[in-house]
């Protein structure tokens, strides 16, 4: 058999997102940084069934930037920030990691600059300015206002008047955070260089942010308003992003942008994504002209219209279905439950004190996917948000009615004053003593012994590591569906999202529990095609061959 044109180690990866301010400080500064992270990398993967058995890593953005938006506002691609390290320190965990098998992956961002990036200094300091054209300036209307009504992501226009040359600029975020001008060709030969930079030096891939906002309507038209739209509701949901965001032409940008990561083997692309289940798959682009590897499918928190996705088996079974349904046959899809900008699981799903519980359900659901999984930083001991009293807030952008401060508190290592994290005042306030690793360690019943269980079974079950999904099924209280690979047992997942006990049908007849959120049930048989799930359980079933 030829081997699929995207065939590579991400399609059987499991990945875990580190925000580097907040996981592990080494020089009391109470900010994270790159030497922290290669203490911690036995923590995540030390070959041995003690360690968490992650196979590739995820940085939020490591670069030089004034942190306006804690570095999604880039001021040099190809440089570290000192906070956080240097490049010395960069090569240094790229080749820890590689020593322990794990990937590293870095955060592009190429849809905006700081505005202290040199060419937007350059771009701003006059009209004539050959980087003038670098960013996206417009005059004002004959009122003075704005070029059009596009609204940032982050509240307020998204245009920005600049007093000495006399024109407004676009920023899709923050007004640090100036929109590149992906239409000139300049530009994109220069961030496509960035991408070698890194790739020279071994990283392995890149998440790259907001990848669906870099080419918009080249006339800038007003958006329409959104109908749907309420006042109360979230200011950026008054009108429908059509001009501004999955704009086509961006589909065309991402398949020259997969071609930079051919160039060097083994190197991926997963693309941080909006939209419908059919707007994400067409990031992928087509088996003869490929686009990213992975794009993200965050529809387990928020759906369009971005409420928060119920905890529900006829919902759940939905989104599968939708991606199944969507992506295209020479790749997989790509979920996560957290990241750092949306409250955390835990909390998104506790109204009845029970988010824990379903914390150990959603962790079966997540790894018992046909997908290339992401796990944020603490969710493996499931960390909640954090209250942050406003003379500590950090983060600007009211995305929320709050900044995403709750989500991005230090990882708890132990029960110290500093948490294991680190020995001054860390940069955001950590959370109660508890969760916390060490707490963890040593319990079996703990939500890190499952994780870790759960990912090294995943390994061990070709099934579930690289196997096909059918059968996808259940009722108004359970979502099921097998996995099944060549030559290997079948194996079931099932999850029970209710209060209440139920009784969950399986595609076959017979089997054993192989892990479930409840240890008692582990290596119960399975007869009869049925299994009796606890309240909010869910479990594992290999089939009996
Ligand atoms: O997030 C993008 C972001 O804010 C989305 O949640 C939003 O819904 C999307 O823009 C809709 O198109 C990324 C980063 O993850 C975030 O931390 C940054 O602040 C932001 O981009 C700007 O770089
Ligand atoms: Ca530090």
């Amino acid at each position: 058999m030829v081997a699929a044109p995207q065939d590579g180690w991400w399609r059987e990866a499991v990945c875990y997102q580190i925000y580097p301010r907040s996981f592990q400080d080494s020089n009391g500064d109470g900010i994270g940084d790159l030497e922290g992270i290669i203490r911690r990398l036995d923590y995540l993967n030390d070959g041995t069934h003690r360690s968490l058995g992650i196979d590739a890593v995820w940085l939020s953005p490591t670069f030089p930037s004034p942190m306006a938006d804690f570095g999604y506002d880039v001021s040099d691609y190809c440089d570290v920030h000192p906070d956080f390290g240097s490049l010395e320190t960069m090569d240094r965990l790229i080749a820890e990691c590689h020593r322990r098998g794990i990937r590293l992956l870095l955060d592009w961002v190429p849809n905006h600059t700081s505005d202290r990036h040199p060419w937007f200094l350059e771009s701003r300091s006059s009209r004539n300015n050959p980087r003038r054209d670098w960013y996206i300036w417009r005059d004002p209307k004959p009122d003075g206002s704005p070029p059009n009504n596009w609204r940032s992501v982050f509240g307020g226009p998204a245009w920005t008047f600049d007093e000495a040359t006399g024109q407004y600029y676009l920023h899709s975020f923050l007004k640090e955070q100036p929109d590149l001008n992906w239409r000139n060709p300049d530009v994109e030969a220069a961030m496509l260089q960035t991408l070698r930079f890194w790739f020279e030096r071994g990283v392995d891939g890149f998440r790259i942010d907001v990848i669906g906002r870099i080419l918009k309507h080249p006339d800038l038209p007003d958006n329409p308003p959104n109908p749907a739209w309420r006042p109360g509701d979230r200011e950026r949901f008054s009108q429908l992003w059509i001009h501004n965001h999955n704009y086509p032409d961006v589909f065309d940008a991402v398949k020259r942008i997969r071609r930079v990561f051919d160039e060097y083997p083994g190197r991926v692309a997963v693309g941080e994504v909006f939209g419908s289940p059919a707007e994400i798959a067409r990031f992928y682009g087509t088996a003869e002209a490929p686009g990213l590897h992975l794009a993200f499918n965050f529809h387990f928190i928020h759906e369009e219209g971005h409420v928060v996705t119920p905890w529900e088996a006829p919902v759940l079974r939905r989104i599968i279905a939708n991606a199944e349904a969507t992506v295209p046959p020479f790749s997989q899809p790509c979920f996560a439950l957290n990241n750092h900008d949306r409250s955390r699981f835990v909390t998104r799903h506790n109204y009845d004190g029970r988010g824990y519980e379903r914390a150990r359900a959603a962790a079966l659901l997540l790894l018992g996917l046909r997908n290339t999984p992401f796990i944020y930083y603490g969710e493996e001991i499931g960390m909640a948000d954090v209250d942050i009293p406003p003379e500590r807030q950090q983060d600007p952008a009211r995305f929320r009615s709050i900044g995403r401060d709750p989500e991005r508190t230090p990882m708890q290592w132990d029960s110290t004053p500093g948490r294991g994290f680190t020995t001054g005042e860390p940069w955001l306030p950590f959370g109660p003593l508890s969760p916390n690793v060490a707490e963890q360690d040593g319990d079996p019943d703990s939500l890190l012994s499952l994780y870790r269980r759960a990912i090294w079974l995943r390994k061990e079950l070709p099934s579930l590591s690289r196997g096909a999904l059918f059968a996808l099924g259940g009722d108004d209280r359970t979502v099921t569906w097998a996995r099944s690979a060549a030559n290997a047992p079948a194996v079931a997942v099932a999850v029970n999202t209710s209060a209440e006990p139920a009784s969950a049908a399986l595609p076959f007849d017979a089997g054993r529990v192989a892990i479930s959120t409840d240890r008692s049930h582990d290596d119960a048989r399975v007869r009869g095609g049925r299994l009796e799930l606890p309240p909010l359980g869910a479990a594992w079933v290999v089939a009996s061959l």
